[in-house]
């Protein structure tokens, strides 16, 4: 049974985890913190891909008190030799006694193993608490882990008559500056952000992290970062002078055979890389296998969806739509506007598409619903 104070420091350990939501791509965010005597010896989070792991950081702050005292740890410690050492081993050599784990790491590679071989060597173990939060903060690691496919979240900003932009496109700016830092943030944790080529003949949108726009302590370093840009374009339309390919950072342009090869050429000119995939019954880019590439190829483990009707109602229709967050202005756009999602062919009531409501909150002057399809 967890002793009462357990919970409080697996707290603890998944806040230092959430220090690595910005940074850890496409590594899993994990806390870790050493406990002996009721009192805290050391605590570390993984920072980054290729550094240490939250354990190593963990141990080296408490040093020789390590011997006999018990670890809480946000996932499972690993067994694998990857770009550093198995935290499983490093834990048993320092003289852990005891390991508590908030969630099995569903890394094929270590999936257990990690559990077993602290066990193995006389280690306490207990899994599973706060089990819930551990899982929440790595879901898009543990999709790609388990489905081979991103967690993506589909961001929308829409007036309160449910309209994105007018029917010219035009769309900027619906909502107000606390709702578009709030899309900063969701950008910023994201592996990669994704749209479809039209809404980058509109907006001209960038779908970079600005700094300035983050409104964080370490805004700067985590920009330096910037989430892959995914825009699907099955006929290459992309605008050779298009804002988002002189930004830093790469710009993948997924597309189908068939093409005219001038424009790859022209658009690889400009620094974009074109990737093409299997063509869906309708003709354009399948979007199940630019999923599966992207987790696969670009270890992508959030996909942030910015995009307008036609795709977002694609990928909701092809069940690849894991969240919502819709920021509601409180504003009406008008009949000739364009609406949330195009669903075509959805004429009926049984045809609805219903969605469970997780969260509503008020952002600045706007509002944020985020939801779920409901599985059918
Ligand atoms: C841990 N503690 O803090 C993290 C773990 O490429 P590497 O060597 O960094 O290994 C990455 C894998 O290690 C990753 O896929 C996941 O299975 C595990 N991440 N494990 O014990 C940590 N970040
Ligand atoms: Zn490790």
């Amino acid at each position: 049974m967890a002793k009462p104070t357990d919970a409080a420091w697996m707290a603890r350990a998944l806040r230092l985890a959430r220090r690595g939501l910005y940074t850890t791509h496409p590594n899993p965010r994990v806390g870790c913190v050493l406990v002996k005597n009721r009192r805290l010896i050391g605590e570390g989070w993984h920072v980054r891909a290729g550094e240490p792991h939250a354990e190593i950081h963990a141990l080296r702050m408490a040093g020789e008190t390590a011997r006999r005292a018990t670890a809480y740890v946000t996932l499972e410690p690993c067994s694998h030799h990857g770009r550093t050492g198995p935290c499983a081993v490093a834990l048993i050599e320092a003289g852990i006694q005891r390991v508590v784990v908030a969630v099995q790491d569903p890394n094929p590679e270590v999936a257990g193993r990690g559990i077993a071989m602290l066990r193995e060597a006389g280690v306490e173990v207990e899994v599973g608490l706060l089990e819930e939060e551990a899982r929440k903060l790595n879901v898009g690691f543990i999709s790609r882990m388990t489905r081979q496919r991103p967690f993506v979240r589909l961001k929308m900003a829409m007036s309160l008559d449910g309209r994105t932009a007018m029917q010219s496109g035009e769309s900027q700016w619906i909502t107000g500056p606390h709702a578009r830092e709030n899309v900063q943030r969701l950008r910023a944790s994201a592996s990669a952000v994704m749209t479809g080529v039209d809404s980058i003949i509109f907006d001209n949108s960038r779908l970079t992290v600005r700094a300035s726009q983050l409104g964080l302590d370490d805004a700067e370093a985590i920009a330096a970062r910037q989430p892959l840009r995914v825009v699907v374009d099955t006929q290459l339309r992309l605008p050779q002078a298009a804002a988002c390919l002189r930004e830093p950072g790469r710009t993948l342009v997924a597309t189908v055979p068939g093409h005219e090869p001038q424009r790859r050429t022209r658009l690889e000119a400009v620094g974009a890389e074109v990737v093409v995939l299997r063509a869906g019954d309708d003709g354009r880019v399948d979007l199940s296998a630019l999923m599966r590439y992207l987790a696969e190829q670009e270890l992508v483990n959030e996909v942030l969806l910015e995009t307008g009707a036609t795709l977002a109602g694609a990928m909701l229709d092809a069940g690849l739509v894991d969240e919502m967050q819709l920021f509601v202005a409180p504003t009406l756009l008008g009949g000739e506007a364009r609406p949330l999602f195009a669903l075509p062919g959805l004429t009926r009531m049984a045809q609805q598409r219903p969605l469970e409501i997780l969260d509503i909150r008020a952002v600045g002057r706007d509002w944020r619903i985020t939801a779920r399809p409901e599985r059918r």
